[in-house]
C-alpha cells in the first residue's frame, strides 16, 4: 500500500495546519480517545485516576502526552511512507512497554480524523480526509508488522 504524490500533499497540507496548534490538537485528541474509550485509560498508569473530562482538560501532564503523540505523528507523517526508521523504536517500546494494541491505533485514527475535520471543515474535505485515512493505516499496518518482530501479537 502507497499514497500517491497527491495524497501525501493532502496529508501534509493538513498537518501544517494541525501543527499551528499541535499541543491544543494533541490534549483534545488524547482527552475524547479516553472519553469515547474507556478501556484504553487503563493502559496509563498516569492518567487512569482521572475521572472527568474537565480534570482531563486542566491536566499538563495529558497534554504533554497528547503534545508528544501529534509530534511523533507528523514525524512519522512527513517521512511520505519511508517511515521505518523512525518507527522501528516507537513500535518497540509501543510493543514491548506501553502494550498499545493496534486497536487502540484505530481508534485515535478515527479519533484524529474527526478532530482535524471539526477544526478545519474547510481545508479537511472528503480527498483529504480518504488520504489522511490511508496515511494513517500505512502507519497502523507498519506498526503491526513491527509488533509482531517484536513478539507482540497487538
Ligand atoms: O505515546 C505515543 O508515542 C503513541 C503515539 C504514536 C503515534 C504511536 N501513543 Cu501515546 C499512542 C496511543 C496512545 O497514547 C493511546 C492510545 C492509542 C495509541
Amino acid at each position: 500500500m502507497q499514497l500517491s504524490d497527491q495524497e501525501w500533499k493532502h496529508v501534509l497540507d493538513i498537518w501544517a495546519k494541525v501543527e499551528s496548534k499541535l499541543p491544543e490538537h494533541g490534549h483534545e485528541v488524547i482527552i475524547r480517545l479516553l472519553q469515547e474509550h474507556p478501556e484504553t485509560q487503563e493502559r496509563f498508569e498516569k492518567f487512569k485516576h482521572m475521572k472527568t473530562a474537565d480534570e482531563m482538560k486542566s491536566s499538563e501532564e495529558m497534554k504533554k502526552h497528547g503534545t508528544n503523540v501529534f509530534a511523533a505523528l507528523g514525524n512519522i507523517l512527513k517521512q511520505k511512507g519511508n517511515h521505518a526508521e523512525v518507527l522501528k523504536p516507537l513500535a518497540e517500546s509501543h510493543a514491548l512497554k506501553h502494550k498499545i494494541p493496534v486497536k487502540y491505533l484505530e481508534f485515535i485514527s478515527e479519533i484524529i480524523v474527526k478532530v482535524i475535520a471539526e477544526k478545519y471543515p474547510v481545508d479537511f474535505g472528503a480527498d483529504s480526509q480518504a488520504a489522511m485515512r490511508k496515511a494513517l493505516e500505512l502507519f497502523r499496518n507498519d506498526m503491526a508488522s513491527k509488533y509482531k518482530e517484536f513478539g507482540y501479537q497487538g
